[in-house]
């Protein structure tokens, strides 16, 4: 059998946390025959939920869970990572400025940036979930310098990404694994852009129909598509964390741990065929996102076999000039975000 990996969670007490260990320890996340050790950090508030999970899943006897640690101690907790998923972030309460939010999350993701850079593996993979995600990557990606390349540093909107798939295959009524190549783009916020200019629905085995042309054929022409997408689907796909909230009464649990899996599994196995997904990753200028800016854009993996490799980004594509603006408006965010968190100091 081979040598276990490292899974470090970052909020092991909370729900997305619980969501994720049981689905990771069972081998959703990097194959069945793969040995899995697991380390959950959280704060003292948060440890005796953590090591309450840690029994459930010793009792659950997974075979390709070698063990299971519980510690407050970051420098514990990131030992040895080869994948790092920080869940666990301060949430805004009632009243919070955004600046007070973002100051707050510094204060968890500077440290943790440093002791990943210090303790973790060589080839570690980092995944942030915890919000605001990107700046939250931004800042750890900094805070882990020179250690660990900026490149290792991502953040989820395959949340947001599978929510759009969710809604391209309920109106077009096929499965959801029909649909291919849609992308989000920038801040996983409200102000994302779920792009469907270059997706489509697979026909058969070869067949593949853009979904715009699909759309048109179900909707009664191009202008009913372009309208729907603009008023229905971008506002609710961007809104759908709120949706959730108001039908379920409580946050996105399950479906925020399956993204995160499919982000990580994504990555670390590699995209399927020609396909791509959609992963907040730091820019090197590509598609006029400045340089350095963690947003989302449309991404493939071959799989980490070794060091360096992991989500690239697809080049190339065009964008027309309402896809630019609503991508501008979205990285304009970012930059705010960022600005905010150098005007505190912590870059
Ligand atoms: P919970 O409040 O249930 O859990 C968070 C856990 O993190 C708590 O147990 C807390 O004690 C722990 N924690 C706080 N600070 C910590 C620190 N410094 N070190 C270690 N642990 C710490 O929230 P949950 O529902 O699990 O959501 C977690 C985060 O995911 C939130 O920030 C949430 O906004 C974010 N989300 C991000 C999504 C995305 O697509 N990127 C979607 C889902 C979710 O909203």
């Amino acid at each position: 059998a081979s040598a276990p990996t490292t899974v470090t969670i970052t909020g092991g007490g909370g729900q997305i946390g619980y969501a994720l260990m049981f689905r990771i320890a069972a081998g959703d996340m990097l194959g069945p025959d793969r040995p899995v050790r697991l380390r959950l950090l959280e704060i003292p508030q948060g440890m005796k939920a953590a090591e309450g999970a840690a029994l459930e899943l010793q009792d659950c006897a997974f075979p390709q869970l070698v063990d299971v640690d519980v510690t407050d101690d970051p420098l514990t907790a990131f030992s040895g990572a080869r994948i790092a998923m920080l869940v666990g972030a301060r949430p805004r309460s009632a009243g919070m400025e955004r600046a007070d939010l973002l100051a707050a999350n510094a204060g968890i993701f500077g440290p943790q940036g440093r002791a990943i850079g210090a303790v973790a593996d060589d080839d570690v993979r980092v995944v942030v979930v915890g919000n605001p995600a990107n700046t939250n990557a931004l800042i750890a990606a900094a805070s882990a310098a020179p250690h660990v390349p900026a490149e290792r540093f991502t953040a989820l909107t395959r949340l947001d990404h599978n929510r759009a798939v969710g809604r391209l295959a309920e109106a077009l009524q096929v499965p959801a694994g029909d649909i291919e190549d849609v992308t989000i783009w920038g801040n996983h916020s409200a102000s994302q852009f779920p792009d469907v200019a270059h997706a489509y629905v697979r026909e058969g085995v070869m067949e593949r129909m853009p979904v715009l042309e699909a759309l048109a054929e179900r909707l009664g022409g191009t202008e009913q598509a372009r309208a729907w997408l603009d008023d229905t689907f971008i506002p609710r796909v961007a809104r759908r964390g709120a949706e959730i909230i108001e039908v379920r009464g409580s946050s996105s649990v399950a479906s925020a741990a399956n993204a995160a899996i499919d982000h990580v599994r994504d990555e670390q196995l590699g995209t399927p065929g020609r396909t791509w997904t959609s992963a907040a990753v730091v820019s090197r200028g590509e598609y006029g996102v400045p340089e350095g800016l963690v947003s989302s854009f449309p991404v493939r993996s071959r799989g980490v076999r070794s060091e360096g490799e992991g989500y690239e980004i697809v080049e190339g594509l065009d964008l027309d000039d309402r896809a630019r603006r609503l991508l501008a408006a979205s990285v304009d965010e970012l930059v705010a975000e960022r600005d905010a968190v150098r005007a505190l100091g912590v870059l």
